[in-house]
């Protein structure tokens, strides 16, 4: 039996990935960026074992057994794999025939707007790389692709583009790292768990939706993003805090205005999400300056981006404005700082 276990951590995206142009190849209609976190705090960890002896494959999710077969996505991460792997010589130390038993667990809530399937598809295509001695490049990043659009953005660590691309075949819908989480080493993310439940629309319908019933969303695609991924770029490059926070926010807010111009619409920000939203430019206007800068996903839960210097006052703020005795509302509050890399 030869085995490979990996971690892969969760990244959360500043300028959003939403909407499809095709749904098979998982090709995005515009640009994403995203930061990626430590990978010892939010993250996934997968064992894939490869057998002479197994039957079949077979894969089990936090301890649950998940039909293989019927799992499309699933399916083309291991075909994927092993087509690169074939393209490199082949598995080097074990026929490709034989099956394999992937186990993997994550260390947060599963499918509550926390890029869960993001960290769990990169972290099933980097063990699967390795098991198959399979680099890590812009071809593994397509494969990832397909197992969750997001997932090809964990790969790397740091600060992250999904490039749109434009061929029908997704082969240059690839993800690249911008820069590594040391050039800008005293941002840190935290996240505020406002609701850790299952979603009730997931993001793979909530965008299809959007696509075929917003009429805002190829605006956004086509005349929002691009200018939006330039200026943030440029932003993290110069490790301009003002200019990363003001992209951010708009973004997370022009996200969940789209989920709302979908019909029927997502509802994804609850009551405490909107007061996270109030609370974050409530505390800029009291600091004079942007000091924190919030983004939210498909789901209640906040993230904030907040320099380290800010990080004290911040949750000093934080859990004066939440205090724990009134919640229910924000349940769970973690630091997490960027990796030295
Ligand atoms: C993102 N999200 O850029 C955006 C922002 C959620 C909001 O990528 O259908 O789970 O598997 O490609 O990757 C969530 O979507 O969707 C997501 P599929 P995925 O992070």
């Amino acid at each position: 039996m030869f085995t490979a276990t990996c971690v892969a951590p969760v990244n959360m995206a500043l300028v959003k990935y939403w909407g499809k142009r095709n749904e098979e190849l998982i090709l995005p209609i515009n640009d994403s960026i995203s930061m990626t976190l430590d990978a010892n705090e939010m993250c996934a960890k997968t064992t894939v074992a490869a057998s002479e002896s197994f039957k079949e494959n077979r894969m089990w999710l936090n301890g649950d057994e998940q039909p293989f077969q019927a799992n499309a996505r699933l399916q083309r991460c291991l075909d994927g794999v092993q087509r690169l792997a074939l393209a490199h010589g082949g598995a080097h130390r074990f026929p490709l025939s034989w099956k394999v038993h992937i186990a993997s667990h994550n260390n947060f809530p599963t499918a509550a707007g926390l890029a869960s399937s993001a960290a769990g598809y990169a972290c099933l295509v980097y063990t699967l790389a390795r098991l198959y001695d399979v680099p890590l490049d812009e071809q593994l990043t397509t494969i990832a692709r397909q197992g969750s659009g997001s997932a090809c953005r964990s790969l790397y660590g740091g600060f992250v583009q999904w490039q749109r691309g434009s061929s029908a075949d997704g082969s240059d819908s690839i993800a690249v790292q911008l820069s590594p989480a040391t050039h800008w080493p005293n941002m840190h993310m935290l996240i505020l768990v406002v609701n850790d439940a299952r979603k009730k629309t997931g993001s793979t319908s909530g965008m299809q939706r959007a696509v075929e019933t917003s009429a805002l969303i190829q605006h956004r695609a086509t005349q929002v993003v691009p200018q939006r991924s330039k200026e943030l770029k440029v932003a993290i490059e110069k490790r301009d805090f003002n200019a990363f926070a003001t992209i951010t926010m708009k973004e997370s807010n022009q996200l969940h205005a789209i989920a709302l111009d979908t019909f029927p619409p997502c509802v994804y920000m609850n009551d405490v999400s909107h007061s996270i939203v109030n609370f974050v430019h409530e505390y800029n206007e009291e600091a004079g300056s942007l000091h924190v800068a919030y983004t939210f996903d498909a789901g209640p839960n906040g993230c904030l981006y907040v320099l380290d210097e800010h990080v004290p006052h911040l949750l000093a703020a934080i859990q004066l404005a939440f205090p724990n005795d009134a919640q229910q509302s924000v349940e769970y509050l973690k630091g997490i700082p960027v990796p030295a890399v």
